[in-house]
This record gives structure tokens, sequence and C-alpha cells, in this order.
């Protein structure tokens, strides 16, 4: 029997963390000689370089006439059956419950075979859609008809179980980061773009949504900037940016902010900065604090979701409970004005995203749950092969 596995792989490809951890994953099976297959609307973004390996099948909606709304979700799921029955997939590993899941199990009928569902939860479509009374049943069934269900932290498989009922199983996998690429880089010189020797740079970088809080970070900034010179970047797009140019206006502080837009060299961007803020509502994980953190970044976060899971408060940064910008403000200004905290909080920072939640280990992870729902034994060499971190 092959020892590795062919692996389909479906996930909003164009936008936010988990189309980024679907698509590094894939690329890492690819890396250990499994053969991945991501089925998807457009090439994910962070796809990058040719490999052997690597196989994108283009999602195509009918827009026939007759239709009122495209059927995006019947075109995925017979594109997912016709994918797995052409290359013999093993699985399809689908991430965010609402619509990849369903598809994926309506794809599961049709190939027919042994082919099983792994689906991995993200966070709104728990959190958000799980709350959705027009739709929690179907991610519900979604859930519970999974070969297997993986959700990326301890609580957001506790609020899976309590907003869904929801009594199966569910493995933890955490995001993670490649150190290959999320290391602080040498940005001396472009930090001399953004901000004066002595000034202090603050990021923000989100989908712009409700969720994100992202006007609590112009009230943050904004008693930060009275007390020591500093700037701040936002990078991102979204249905509040428009809201939030408002009001960086209104308060005088169009001067010292920077709105980049989208951008694709996160980790470069990051490095530029001195403090990370998030102060969502509601957040699983939080991978952009992850991000920060490997590239030697501190973040001021609310204490909400899964995000304790990452920053252990005090260590690896700071947490507050959601809405208090003016502790945010306070502990921003305690690690911007303290050398010795700040290098601690750094080194601890970088050791936390390095060795926790390393690429490899969390790649392996997943390794295993496809091996167990496949009822195959892993291979022992795969077995005994130690994470590089
Ligand atoms: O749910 C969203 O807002 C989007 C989603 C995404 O696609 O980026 O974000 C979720 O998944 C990320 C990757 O697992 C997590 O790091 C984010 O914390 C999570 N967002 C929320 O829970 C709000």
């Amino acid at each position: 029997m092959e020892k590795k596995l062919k692996i389909g792989i479906t996930c909003y490809p164009t936008l936010g963390g988990s189309g980024v951890v679907a698509t590094e994953l894939g690329k890492l099976l690819a890396e250990k000689g499994h053969e991945v297959h991501f089925i998807t609307h457009s090439m994910p973004f962070r796809l990058g370089k040719f490999d052997k390996n690597i196989f994108y099948h283009e999602v195509e909606v009918s827009d026939y006439y007759v239709f009122r709304y495209p059927p995006y979700d019947l075109s995925l799921a017979s594109k997912l059956a016709q994918v797995a029955q052409m290359n013999q997939l093993d699985l399809l590993h689908v991430h965010y419950a609402i619509p990849h899941a369903v598809c994926a199990l309506l794809a599961k009928q049709m190939a027919g075979g042994s082919l099983k569902v792994v689906t991995t939860l993200h966070g709104t479509d728990i959190t958000v859609l799980g709350q959705d009374q027009s739709i929690s049943n179907l991610i519900r069934y979604a859930i519970n008809e999974s070969d297997a269900v993986t959700a990326v932290s301890n609580n957001l498989i506790e609020e899976t179980r309590s907003l869904l009922d929801i009594s199966r199983p569910i493995d933890l996998a955490y995001n993670f980061i490649d150190k290959r690429e999320y290391y602080p880089r040498d940005v001396q010189e472009l930090r001399l773009e953004f901000a004066r020797p002595d000034e202090k740079i603050l990021i923000h970088i989100s989908n712009f949504r409700p969720v994100k809080r992202v006007s609590d970070i112009v009230d943050i900034f904004a008693q930060v900037a009275k007390k020591i010179p500093s700037r701040l970047i936002f990078v991102g797009e979204g249905p509040e940016l428009c809201k939030i140019i408002a009001k960086v206006k209104d308060l005088g502080l169009t001067e010292k902010v920077t709105f980049c837009g989208t951008q694709d060299d996160v980790a470069q961007i990051l490095s530029l900065a001195d403090v990370n803020l998030l102060p969502s509502e509601k957040e699983s994980f939080g991978l952009v604090a992850l991000e920060a953190m490997a590239c030697g970044v501190p973040t001021v976060a609310s204490n909400a979701g899964g995000i304790p899971e990452l920053i252990t408060h005090g260590e690896s940064g700071y947490l507050a409970e959601v809405g208090d910008t003016e502790t945010m403000a306070n502990y921003t200004l305690k690690l911007l004005t303290d050398r010795e905290l700040y290098a601690r909080m750094v080194e601890a920072c970088q050791y936390r995203a390095r060795f926790t939640f390393c690429n490899d280990l969390i790649r392996k992870q997943y390794e295993e749950i496809y091996y167990r729902v496949l009822g195959r034994e892993m291979p022992e060499e795969m077995k005994l092969e130690e994470p590089i971190c």
C-alpha cells in the first residue's frame, strides 16, 4: 500500500488566516512527499512556487440565467467528487465548516469508495455562524458527519460543544508558523520611511470586520501617542475601514497613521513594528499575533477566545478585557518604555512561537489524524521522525 497520502484541500483561498493555515499546511505536506490537490475558486494567495506534489483545481460556477444565485456550493461539491475520483484521493481536508464541510460530505457520497472527510473549524464558522438559527443545524450536521474534526484552540472546541451541542471527539491542532518565513527581518532603512528614529511603531493587521474592534485600536493609539512619539500602521481592508479612516481624522491623528491596504509580505511589515495590537471581540486563535511573535513583536490583545492559549499574559504579551482600551494603552506604554522588559518579552515571544507553534510539529499532528481516519498505520519512519523546530 502507498505510504504517502493523496489529500484534497479546500479553503477560502483569498483571505484570512484559515486560508493561510490551509495553504501552508498543504505546502508542508507536499514537502513531505504527500500529493496535495487544492480545490478552490481561485489560486490560494500563499501557494508560491511550483512543487511537483502540488496540484490546483479551480472550481467554476455555472451562471446559467435561471439561477438567481450562482450555486457555488454545488459546483464545489461536484468538483471535489471529480478530483477525488480522478486522482484516487484518500481524503478531503476542508477548512471552515460552511460550506466546505457540507460540500465535502456530498462529494464523499458521490465519489463512493473510501474517501474520508477531515474538517478544521477556524472560528467564526462556530462563534458567529453557529449562533445563526438558519444555518446552525447544517453546521452541526457537517461536524457530526465528518470522519475527523479539528479545531484551532481548546476554546474553540469548548465553544463548538456548548453552542452546537456537539459531543463527538474534536482534535486540537493549533495554528502554526514557518520559521523560514517568519523571523525578525532587517528593516532599519524601510522603518525610516514610516517613522522618525525616536518614534515607536504600533501595528494592526486584520480584515477590518466588526469582530476585530478596530475602533479600539484608534483609542489605544490616541492614548499612547499623547505620552510618547509614535506611529500606527494599519494593514488590511474590510467593512470597517471607512469608519476607521473617519475616526482617525476626527481625532486629528491622520499625520501619524498609515493605511497600507492589503499586503503580501506580512513578516516584512510586522518586523517594522514595536507592538502589535489585537483587541478582538472574538478570536479563536489569532494567527496574526503568532506571526508577530515569531517576528519578535509582542502583542497587546484582548483576553478573548483562544488568545490566552497563544499569549501568556505578562510573559509573551499582555491581555486585557475586551473593550478596556485604557488598560491596553497602559500595557503598550509599559512595553515601549521599559527596555529590559521589552527585550525579555521579545525573546519569550520568539521562543514560544518557534517551539510551541512549530510547523513541523503541527503538520505531524495532522498526519497522525489522517492515518487514523484512514485506519492505516503511520509508517514507522514517519512516526519516529523528530519535528524540526
Ligand atoms: O473567522 C474569521 O474571521 C476568519 C478566519 C479566517 O479565515 O481568517 O479567522 C479565524 O481563523 C484563523 C485561522 O485559524 C484564526 O487564527 C482566527 O483567530 C479566526 N478568527 C476568529 O475567530 C475571529
